[in-house]
């Protein structure tokens, strides 16, 4: 009898800016892997209103929009996947609140992304963004998901999401799978371009700090050659020179070659010609995604058809799964 396969269940907020750190470490893991996984992927916009909701309101539905068709364009296949939108199914918020009453209040407080993007008005900042990590456990617990890939920055989130999964599991009795992360060794952090310790980010204000999936080729030039380096000649994978090593590792992730072979393909050249070849190798890789992209947005009633099969796909799971945490809670028999 064929093995079951393992379920993986990740997502991206529709906030705008997606960049290649999203893409390198994220979507394209996903496509890469579609054959080996019962895959579901979501738009989670419940997410994205955790920050400046009000702001966000007007755009919010196109962005939804536009993340669905940037996700058919850079290859999740619907045939090979669940595609969906977190808000179309209300068992997410309802299996948060849940999972919140089960949460003690010192777990979220060690969260470092809440630190980071509540900044120094920690008291202003909304508690949905306090309580976003108890939101996404019920995003990937819905759907006894196996295992979850991210980037590293979401690493802490996912172990949370099994501390809530095990102790849920523990006062009432099995109810979800507990899921492991899956982050790739290579790509899992692309760092800022403008400040290489930092991490790539949508919400960084320097647009010169990330690529984004849809910049044009010349803007993607311009970026790259304004990157970060440092004042060294060779061009190495030395992790102590974080600027070269993001800009080498986004190289090795794009040509799949070795390390090895492209230490030796840059032997002699300059940073100059480091940031040439990375910026061509980008261009090279986001161009069809993009004419892929305008394809699917000028069919906007076929990208929500598939977002509507998608949830009529995933809804019997996360009934199912609602259904039994509601009962092993005495909220219904
Ligand atoms: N720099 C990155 N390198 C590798 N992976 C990354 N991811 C994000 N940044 C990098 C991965 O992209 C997925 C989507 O993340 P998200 O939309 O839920 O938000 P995020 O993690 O908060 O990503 P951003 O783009 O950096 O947004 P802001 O600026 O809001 O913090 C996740 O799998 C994430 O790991």
């Amino acid at each position: 009898m064929a093995e079951r396969k393992q379920r993986v269940f990740s997502g991206i907020q529709p906030s705008g800016n997606l960049h290649i750190g999203n893409y390198l470490g994220a979507i394209r893991n996903w496509v890469a892997s579609l054959d080996e996984y019962d895959n579901i992927f979501c738009i989670v916009d419940l997410h994205a209103l955790t920050v400046e909701p009000e702001e966000r309101a007007a755009e919010l539905r196109g962005l939804t929009t536009q993340l669905a068709a940037l996700y058919l364009a850079c290859g999740l296949d619907p045939n090979k996947c669940a595609l969906f939108v977190q808000s179309h199914l209300h068992e997410h918020a309802e299996l948060a609140w849940m999972l919140s009453c089960v949460t003690p209040t010192g777990w979220l407080n060690r969260m470092t992304q809440f630190k980071s993007k509540a900044g120094e008005h920690k008291e202003q900042a909304s508690t949905g963004l306090y309580t976003y990590p108890v939101l996404m456990a019920a995003d990937i617990l819905l759907y006894q998901t196996d295992a979850v890939p991210v980037g590293d920055d979401q690493r802490q989130h996912v172990e949370l999401t099994r501390d809530i999964a095990e102790r849920f599991n523990y006062l009432f009795g099995p109810t979800f799978t507990v899921p492991q992360p899956l982050i790739r060794e290579v790509g899992a952090r692309i760092m800022a371009l403008d400040d290489p310790t930092e991490k790539m980010s949508k919400s960084a204000p320097n647009e010169f700090s990330r690529v984004a999936l849809f910049d044009l080729p010349d803007v993607i030039r311009k970026k790259l050659a304004r990157a970060t380096t440092d004042s060294e000649r060779s061009i190495r994978f030395d992790e102590s020179r974080p600027g070269v090593y993001n800009l080498l590792t986004i190289y090795e992730l794009l040509s799949g070659q070795t390390r090895a072979a492209i230490e030796a393909h840059f032997e002699g050249k300059g940073y100059r010609e480091l940031k040439a070849e990375v910026a061509e190798a980008l261009v090279a890789e986001l161009e069809p995604i993009q004419q892929r992209y305008y394809a699917l947005m000028a069919e906007p009633a076929r990208v929500q058809a598939i977002l509507g099969e998608g949830a009529a796909r995933v809804r019997p799971l996360a009934q199912a799964t609602l259904r039994t945490a509601m009962s092993r809670m005495g909220l219904r028999s």
